[in-house]
């Protein structure tokens, strides 16, 4: 018997070797483009890095594999459109090792299992398909034609559809998406889970009940417009980088920038680009005009005390509310206002954790502002009331008509490159009938109308035994969701589990009675077929679709591309039961986009507008204040305080990214901008709380959450005194999402609430 599951499915529990330095003042200027560079000449052919880098978000050129930031309309920088971040992002992408059958007979699954997630990553690529047959404790080599019919095999024998679970990630582009939904479809199935159910679900529902529309309604030109931006629960600094340049573009023009974060971001106070030789020199701009340190989990609140306050305002001399816009745009404002009234002041002051000072320079900067920008990522999306995070902010823009004009509106930034493209194409586990119909007008037969498993209804399935086949489409699924344990523990319940994947990771070590690892090409890599080298698309986080095409020779000869791989499988599975022409889509990729434009709103002649070389704009009724809600208009709503204590011992915690890390990819174990070097496992604590505590910096703890009286527990942190409201803790992802319960997740959308998780900090007795 091999380890367990469970074991395997935790990051070891070993430390490196802890340094900390002062936190830095700037972000960004000379220390990123060493790193940048340092990783290159690291981990790849430094020539192929250049080639790829001048080429990477180009016109014509490749999408960068990272974050969804948009590529501007107009000019592109000519010393490349990319960031610190996206060089790691296609370091790790192209390296110069590969993974091939002799490494899985060095390694067994469970030695594979006690290497670190960055050592895993830095492993190499993956370069031929792979098997781990029944009982056997290494991966063996397959041919494809024999994977694919392992799959259909097992598909077929399933008595119910439904007994299989199909994840995608957010690389996934838009034509392999598409093909990957119908081809589930056409099986029989709406499992659909994505990593968008941990991610941005809150957000697509909080604006789909309140504006019509899932996604934001801002451009980047809205952006250098606005008079005011909001970044709440955000840190563009490291997630996207680029982000600043357009901050920094708002504020030439004239712009302020309030900053919402339990943690001074380094990027969002100020910023030196690193495209600017001169502000290389003289220093960085200050981005951030106010700082609010807000409380874990403080944002209904915070936003609660500035509504009360732009009320009183209003009420008593005018002015602050655009009254034309509530009159022909708005439902449900008086309702809203009788509720608020409610609410009191400093009650909501005292929940959020702010002084009165920062508040009213936080006021004054909203209060005569028309034109605001509220962005924000998942310091918002993932709490338990983050649903109401997000439509509380949806009000206060309401009350001053900001939106579907210039210079104003909602910006959630997006994590994956695509996933915002996938779901508009049909990776939904809930997608509206009227989609469905769609389907089944073209390709005659009927998709499954119930609802299928989010990632928490999935991970529930599995612990019952409902599920016998796990799908991944990218991502690394045991890595990326709640309750490590709990979860693992359904993953080694399947009869097979199935990876698309560029590299090694956990997911491929905890798996189902049988596994397969099936290599893919990645963005930077030629993708040939029969047609030629073929082009595919993606769509950004402000609803822009374009071309992306690899450069670089495939790094081995026996990588399938994502969409020939759901072809493969589509044509092994169906066989006769299917009409629909599975291998001609891999062919030639202008096939699907004919089809998409059949099936999907705002995609009319999409192969020929997807030669414009910046792309084109997906309609969004939000921006021209076309609101398809319920009620046909913009709807206040009303939300309530989130009701939470913290016992005295206990702590709020949030799990979040170091400056090193691409979700569960590892890229190095620094968090530059943190002060934080060459560790993971720490936990950034606020001084006065160590005190209580009796801790020390770098002292050993471990950490415990309770949930609905379940203890959960992870070994081996080093206390990191930061400057952090009282009371709340941070901790990286993945290595504490063995704490986060699976029945906390945000109402309505599911999110995971990966950012409140309530724990209590023991120190080691050792110690
Ligand atoms: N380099 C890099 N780029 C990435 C990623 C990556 O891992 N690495 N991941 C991609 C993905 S998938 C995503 S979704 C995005 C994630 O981008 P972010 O959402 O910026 O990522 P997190 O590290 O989760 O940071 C959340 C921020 O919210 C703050 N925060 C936490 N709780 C609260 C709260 O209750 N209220 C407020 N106001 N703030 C809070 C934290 O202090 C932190 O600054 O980035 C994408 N881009
Ligand atoms: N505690 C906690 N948990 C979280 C979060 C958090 O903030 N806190 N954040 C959540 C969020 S926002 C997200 S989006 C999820 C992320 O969840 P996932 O998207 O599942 O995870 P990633 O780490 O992005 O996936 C990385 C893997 O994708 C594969 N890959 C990379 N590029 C490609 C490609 O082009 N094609 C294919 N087929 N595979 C590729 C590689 O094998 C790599 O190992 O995690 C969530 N989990
Ligand atoms: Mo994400």
């Amino acid at each position: 018997m091999g380890s367990s599951a469970e074991k395997k499915a935790q990051t070891p529990e070993t430390f490196s070797s802890l340094n900390i330095k002062k936190t830095s003042k700037k972000s960004v200027g000379f220390d990123a483009v060493k790193s940048s560079i340092g990783h290159v000449l690291k981990y790849t052919k430094p020539l192929d890095a250049i080639k790829v880098a001048l080429k990477m978000n180009q016109k014509g050129g490749f999408d960068c594999p990272g974050c969804a930031w948009p590529d501007p309309d107009d000019e592109r920088s000519s010393l490349g459109e990319f960031c610190e971040n996206g060089i790691k992002a296609m370091t790790e992408e192209m390296q110069n090792k590969l993974i091939n059958r002799e490494f899985f007979v060095t390694h067994s699954v469970d030695e594979l299992a006690t290497f670190s997630d960055f050592e895993i990553g830095k492993s190499g690529r993956l370069s031929e398909p792979m098997y781990l047959a029944e009982g056997a404790t290494h991966y063996q080599p397959i041919s494809w034609e024999d994977a694919f019919n392992k799959v259909a095999t097992h598909l077929n024998a399933l008595e119910n559809p439904d007994e299989a679970v199909f994840y995608t990630s957010g690389r996934t582009t838009n034509e392999a998406a598409f093909l990957y939904q119908l081809f589930v479809r056409e099986f029989g199935t709406s499992n659909l889970p994505d990593c968008s159910n941990m991610c941005h679900e809150a957000s697509g529902s909080a604006l789909s009940e309140t504006l019509g529309i899932g996604k934001g309604s801002v451009t980047l030109d809205d952006l250098y417009k606005a008079e005011l931006v909001m970044v709440i629960g955000q840190n563009p600094g490291t997630n996207h980088p680029r982000m600043l340049t357009a901050l920094e573009k708002c504020k030439n023009n004239g712009g302020k920038i309030i900053t919402v974060n339990p943690l001074p971001e380094v990027g969002l106070i100020s910023f030196t680009n690193p495209q600017s030789p001169i502000k290389l020199l003289t220093g960085g701009t200050k981005l951030t005009d106010v700082f609010v340190p807000i409380t874990i989990n403080g944002d209904v609140a915070f936003f609660k005390a500035l509504l009360i306050r732009l009320l009183e305002k209003e009420e008593r001399d005018g002015g602050v509310f655009d009254l034309d816009f509530i009159k022909d745009h708005t439902h449900g404002f008086e309702a809203f206002i009788s509720d608020l009234k409610t609410y009191d002041f400093d009650e909501c002051l005292q929940a959020a954790g702010i002084s009165k000072e920062i508040f009213n320079d936080a006021f004054e900067l909203i209060l005569n502002k028309n034109k605001i920008i509220i962005c924000w990522a998942m310091g918002l999306t993932q709490h338990q009331n983050a649903v109401d995070n997000i439509r509380e902010l949806v009000n206060l823009l309401l009350l001053k008509g900001s939106i579907g004009k210039e210079g104003a509106g909602t910006c959630p930034v997006r994590g994956h490159s695509n996933v915002q493209g996938d779901r508009t194409v049909g990776i939904w586990e809930s997608a509206p009938q009227a989609f469905l119909d769609k389907i089944e007008n073209k390709y005659g037969f009927k998709p499954k109308s119930e609802h299928g498993y989010s990632v928490i209804d999935a991970i529930k399935a599995m612990n019952e035994g409902k599920v016998k086949v796990f799908f991944g489409m990218g991502g690394n699924f045991i890595s990326a969701v709640p309750d490590t344990t709990y979860s693992a523990t359904g993953m080694a319940k399947c009869d097979l589990t199935v990876h698309v994947s560029t590299k090694l990771n956990r997911s491929h070590l905890v798996t189902g009675k049988e596994a397969l690892i099936l290599p893919c090409l990645g963005r930077t890599e030629k993708d040939y077929q029969k047609t030629g080298v073929q082009v595919q698309s993606v769509e950004n986080s402000m609803g822009v679709v374009s071309s992306t095409k690899g450069i670089l020779e495939p790094c081995s000869s026996d990588l399938m591309s994502e969409v020939a791989v759901v072809c493969g499988i589509a044509h092994a599975t169906l066989k006769d039961r299917t009409k629909i022409k599975w291998l001609d889509y891999k062919d030639d990729y202008n096939l699907v986009r004919n089809d998409i434009q059949e099936v999907i709103e705002g995609f009319e002649d999409y192969n020929n507008r997807l030669k414009k070389p910046s792309g084109f704009y997906l309609p969004n009724g939000a921006r021209e204040r076309h609101f398809k809600t319920n009620t046909g208009k913009a709807n206040f709503s009303i939300n309530k305080l989130p009701e939470w204590t913290l016992k005295d011992d206990e702590l709020i915690m949030m799990t979040i990214r170091s400056h090193d890390q691409f979700n569960t990819t590892i890229y190095g174990l620094n968090d530059r901008y943190r002060g934080v070097f060459n560790e993971r496992r720490i936990i950034f604590m606020n001084r006065d709380d160590m005190k209580l505590r009796n801790l020390k910096d770098q002292q050993v703890v471990h950490l415990q959450s309770k949930f609905n009286g379940v203890i959960r527990q992870a070994h081996s942190f080093k206390v990191v005194g930061y400057d952090i409201p009282k009371n709340c803790c941070a901790t990286y992802f993945p290595e504490t999402n063995v704490l986060v319960p699976l029945d906390s997740f945000a109402h309505t959308a599911k999110t995971p609430a990966s950012k409140s998780v309530v724990i209590r900090v023991i120190a080691d007795k050792a110690n």
